[in-house]
């Protein structure tokens, strides 16, 4: 496969809901809509990476130019017979595992084309559906929460994940656990507590979470093991983790027992699937995580998601939940906490073009001619 061309376009698509985390409140997503065209197809991905570097460190402006300037050039016109061979041009570039994340998906999307085959099954996939539930954001009172999980859990969502903070946390889940006993429920507090606060989490430990993620610094894995010994509730790891090394570390020194899996935070879908097989051999789960996607990465996530380690509920929740408008053609919905996997060749969706058009506030196109 050679990339004979790539596009970029900047969009900004807003939230349906107000999501607040302890990192802060997003109401729309900023995205960057990447297409590679080569041998008459075309492969997409889009962009995870905040605005601001709030979650990580990437930035939206740091991954346009990136890509502009320096991946997407090391890579045009080249042979690349298969995803491996993409890596052996940009291995060398340090970090910005996101941006990276992008081009390499893009290009499975592209190379599962040319092969005419849907991405799962090149993955080696084993189920057609996969498990979900949702990621609540912090809400303006107990009962609004209450409600919103209800709401979750008649839908047929398979796990309610609760985000909390300093001042967010033990009182309010206490209540959520009283009025749904039986509930699956996990916490997200996205690095915004310390060992200082070891109390706060012996005191979740009544609230019966599944488990809690991320409670400790994003770049952290060796307090989270000091926690992670002091507490009976599971820790997952999100931002820490952001290579198959750093899994295979945080789980050899006990910093948690599950891992959130985003594939655009690890690097894209070759260390996705390291990642698996590394926390399989310790005879651990991981489930597919979420970064507020529109549909081309939605899609995407569900793909990887059917690789057998993926057991708990993920967070690609319905496309309908988070957009008026979804940038593809299909309708990416769970039923009954259910989620379908897309069954065209490579990620199986098709972008909406004039519509990305409309809301395109930049764009770019790469090439050598
Ligand atoms: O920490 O998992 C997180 C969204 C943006 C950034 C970080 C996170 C999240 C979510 C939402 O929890 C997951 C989703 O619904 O896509
Ligand atoms: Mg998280």
């Amino acid at each position: 496969m050679r990339i004979e061309a790539a596009q970029l376009k900047l969009i900004t698509l807003p939230l349906r809901f107000r999501f607040e985390t302890s990192f802060g409140v997003q109401t729309e997503r900023h995205i960057i809509v990447l297409t590679l065209y080569g041998e008459g197809l075309e492969g997409y991905a889009e962009t995870v990476m905040e605005h601001t570097p709030h979650y990580r460190e990437e930035t939206i402006a740091g991954a346009w130019a990136l890509l502009e300037e320096l991946l997407i050039p090391s890579v045009l016109g080249k042979e690349i017979p298969n995803p491996e061979a993409l890596w052996s041009h940009i291995r060398n570039f340090r970090g910005n595992k996101m941006t990276k994340a992008a081009l390499e998906m893009a290009f499975w999307d592209l190379w599962c084309k040319s092969l005419g085959q849907p991405l799962w099954k090149v993955l080696g996939g084993v189920r057609e559906e996969i498990p979900v539930g949702i990621s609540l954001g912090i809400e303006p009172s107990i009962e609004s929460t209450i409600e919103k999980v209800g709401k979750g859990l008649e839908q047929g969502y398979k796990r309610i994940k609760l985000k909390i903070k300093p001042g967010w946390d033990v009182k309010m889940l206490l209540a959520v656990r009283e009025a749904y006993p039986e509930a699956n429920l996990t916490v997200d507090a996205n690095s915004a507590y310390t060992l200082n606060h070891i109390a706060t989490f012996k005191a979740m430990d009544a609230a019966g979470l599944d488990y809690i993620e991320q409670p400790l610094a994003f770049d952290d894995i060796v307090d989270h093991a000091k926690l992670q010994a002091a507490i009976s509730t599971s820790i997952c790891l999100d931002e820490s983790i952001t290579s198959p090394e750093d899994a295979r570390k945080a789980l050899e020194i006990g910093a948690g027992r599950v891992i959130n899996l985003k594939p655009a935070r690890v690097g894209g879908i070759l260390a996705s699937r390291k990642i698996h097989d590394i926390t399989e051999s310790y005879g651990l789960p991981v489930w597919m995580g979420g970064m507020l996607e529109a549909g081309i990465g939605r899609a995407a996530n569900i793909h990887v998601a059917t690789l057998p380690m993926f057991i708990k509920p993920g967070d690609t929740s319905s496309a309908s939940r988070y957009w008026e408008e979804d940038i593809i053609e299909e309708s990416l919905e769970a039923s009954e906490g259910m989620m379908k996997v897309p069954q065209g060749p490579g990620i199986g969706v098709t972008p909406k073009r004039e519509f990305i058009d409309r809301l395109a506030l930049k764009s770019a196109y790469v090439s050598n001619a």
